[in-house]
């Protein structure tokens, strides 16, 4: 597998309320960062998106009164995993993690703005027919195939990747860059979706190193043709099916010669 100019790497919800601290940490949510950075440079394109949520948002258990936080609700669209109050606009909780070092990102799409919908997917909100945006802006940039990394695994990750498929993108989640809530079974869950969908999953290791092998395969035949080309060169020319190289070379020096001799002699001597 290589990464092409067409992939993008979708990077997700890499804030401090998802951070071991925050409001709703993951944990160990903070190890993504390192493979994130390790990978990143690979990409022509990187998208980061933010959970960005009102104060009182529906998917907050504070905002119904006498449920607490991980039980489920019926929302108008249907079931609701309700969370501690999170990322909410303009906080601290919302930002991203201040090691998260990806200047070259070339969108930030924030979701969950509307207070009445949550939006695990970065491309559909809850309700599963509101768009954040995000199809169109990949479609409109050509950008067919998304590369997943970050938090949570088993909800706004699995989510987007699921989505994606949704929309004929190819999806790839980048496993060790991902760290799960794990809430009544999610991960396994969502993992038999992710089959079902032809979501792909892979450590950003084995990209590497499958990366440095292809490359290595491509050095190889490119010397090896190299080398065909010459062989099969000196082969007819010992066969006489081309001049010799020789001749060519005489012939150049000797229309040249004049050139040689009015450098030469200008030069200074030495
Ligand atoms: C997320 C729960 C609530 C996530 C966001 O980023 O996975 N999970 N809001
Ligand atoms: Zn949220």
């Amino acid at each position: 597998m290589e990464i092409k100019s067409n992939d993008v790497l979708l990077v997700i919800d890499v804030q401090n309320d998802f951070c071991p601290g925050g409001s709703l940490a993951v944990a160990d949510g903070d190890a993504v960062l390192a493979p994130i950075h390790r990978i990143a440079p690979r990409f022509a394109h990187i998208v980061l998106t933010q959970d960005w949520h009102t104060a009182n948002h529906a998917s907050f258990a504070s905002a119904h009164p006498g449920k607490h936080p991980f039980e489920q609700i019926e929302l108008a669209y249907g079931p609701q995993t309700l969370w501690p109050d999170h990322c909410v606009q303009g906080t601290r909780g919302a930002e991203f993690h201040p090691k998260l070092n990806l200047p070259q990102a070339e969108l930030i799409l924030r979701k969950g703005f509307r207070p009445r919908i949550d939006s695990y997917s970065a491309f559909f909100e809850n309700d599963r027919v509101t768009p954040t945006g995000l199809a169109g802006y990949l479609d409109d940039r050509g950008l067919t195939r998304v590369f997943l990394a970050g938090l949570a695994y088993d909800y706004c990750v699995g989510y987007s990747a699921l989505d994606a498929r949704r929309l004929g993108l190819e999806a790839v989640i980048l496993r060790d860059a991902c760290r799960a809530i794990n809430l009544n079974g999610s991960v396994e869950k969502i993992e038999a979706q992710f089959s079902e969908a032809g979501v792909r999953l892979v450590d950003t290791a084995t990209l590497e190193q499958k990366m440095h092998d292809d490359q290595r395969l491509l050095d190889a035949a490119a010397q090896a043709s190299a080398e065909e080309g010459i062989r099969q060169g000196i082969e007819d020319e010992e066969n006489g099916r081309i001049r010799p190289i020789r001749e060519f070379f005489d012939e150049f020096e000797a229309a040249h010669r004049h050139l040689r001799v009015a450098h030469t002699d200008k030069r200074p001597d030495r």
